[in-house]
């Protein structure tokens, strides 16, 4: 945390917290580490902006390599606190929604012919103070799964990200659309919307087979699970079902190259002639087939239906916001970002993994606190909106 701070320093590093993207970021940086007045109390500080500076340099290098876009720069190595990928059907509209979402910070081709994308086009924005780093992938296209325009990079740029965002156009045919897509994802190893099975496997030194709770099991019983899990390789394992799960859940469970992703579908071009009987379609189809998504009807062009499209997204990511203190009292504008159920651990690795090693307490401000200013060890854990405050 600042620790007395010439008044300049103290500018440019709040400057550097509020900052909304890469850039800006390493500027206010570059400018802090050149106008801080250094004594003993700042030393601690000025390292940690010194490789909080060198780990943004690296990373703006890599985005500039994958922008670039080599076959094998194709994922886009995360810089910020989320990847979303802008996934969708050839000419969805998927380019427009980064531009409109991204703003000045990208400048996407948009093109009324077929792949006008063929290489991942990056842009950011914030959501409630994370920030979010926008990755619109080539289009899905039937057969992707076995490469077919680029197919499988797409595929593992999907998996590379933290949420999608689904592109259905609403001038077309929006089910033919949703099916094509989520059939190439399913068996690219996708699962958008979909909870892990709530089975557990823990390989232990002997002891063959063991199940706990199979009665949660809705195949044919313990010789099933057996001679499902001895085909599949495993020897001395324990099995616990922790809800109802299906044949197909209890496949999923076994193999560990499924991605389970959050998304949510943006019904684009809205102001397209056509689009609100689509939408009614589409939503009538999602609804049906109680499939788990939430849709959002937009128009690009018309800049419209994007208002609290910043919160959905924060709302599927999963994470929590944490705000720091200093020694003085002042709060940071700029929350740190992290995984739902992390610890006061998890968020001082985030602050400075050197801090770590010199822990002495943190003191805790908001839900997770029994009262306010509770003194508290690393392994307590955090929700969000909490501020914490560490001695080090
Ligand atoms: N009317 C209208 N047209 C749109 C809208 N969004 C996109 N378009 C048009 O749809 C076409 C495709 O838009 P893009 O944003 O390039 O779509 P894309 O999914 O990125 O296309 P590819 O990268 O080629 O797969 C362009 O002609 C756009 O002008 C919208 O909201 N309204
Ligand atoms: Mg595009």
């Amino acid at each position: 945390m600042p620790i007395n701070l010439n008044h300049e320093a103290q500018v440019e590093w709040d400057k550097y917290l509020e900052a909304s993207s890469i850039e800006e970021q390493i500027v206010h940086l570059e400018r802090f580490v050149g106008v801080v007045v250094k004594h003993k109390g700042v030393e601690n500080h000025l390292r940690m902006a010194k490789q909080k500076l060198k780990r943004l340099k690296a990373t703006q290098e890599k985005m500039r390599q994958a922008k670039k876009g080599s076959g094998e720069r194709w994922l886009v190595p995360k810089g910020e606190d989320a990847q979303i990928a802008i996934i969708g059907i050839v000419n969805s509209g998927k380019s427009s929604v980064l531009n409109v979402l991204a703003g000045s910070d990208s400048a996407a081709k948009v093109g009324a012919y077929p792949f006008t994308t063929v290489k991942p086009e990056v842009g950011s924005t914030t959501a409630r103070g994370a920030r979010l780093q926008l990755v619109e992938l080539p289009a899905v296209v039937e057969g992707s799964v076995r490469g077919e325009m680029s197919g499988k990079l797409v595929l593992a740029g999907i998996r590379n990200s933290d949420c999608v965002i689904l592109a259905i156009d609403l001038s077309q045919n929006p089910i033919e659309q949703l099916e094509l897509v989520l059939k190439e994802l399913s068996i690219g190893k996708i699962r958008l919307n979909t909870n892990r099975p709530p089975v557990t496997i823990e390989k232990v030194g002997s002891g063959n087979i063991q199940i706990f709770n199979s009665h949660h099991y809705e195949g044919k019983g313990n010789d099933e699970i057996i001679e499902i899990m001895r085909t599949k390789g495993y020897m001395n394992v324990i099995v616990r079902f922790h809800g109802s799960t299906t044949i197909d859940q209890f496949f999923d469970a076994l193999d560990y190259t499924i991605s389970y992703l959050p998304a949510i579908i943006f019904g684009t071009k809205g102001d397209l002639q056509g689009s609100k009987s689509n939408y009614s379609i589409l939503a009538n189809y999602i609804s049906e087939n109680q499939l788990p998504f939430k849709l959002i009807p937009v128009s690009s062009t018309n800049k419209e239906g994007f208002d609290d499209i910043e919160e959905d997204i924060f709302e599927k990511l999963g994470k929590i916001r944490i705000y720091t203190r200093n020694n003085v009292g002042d709060i940071a504008e700029r929350p740190i970002i992290l995984d739902q159920g992390s610890t006061i651990e998890n968020a001082i690795e985030v602050l400075s993994k050197k801090m770590l090693r010199f822990f002495r307490f943190a003191r805790i401000w908001g839900k997770s606190a029994k009262f306010d200013g509770e003194k508290v060890g690393l392994d307590r854990t955090l929700q969000d909106g909490d501020v914490i405050q560490v001695f080090a």
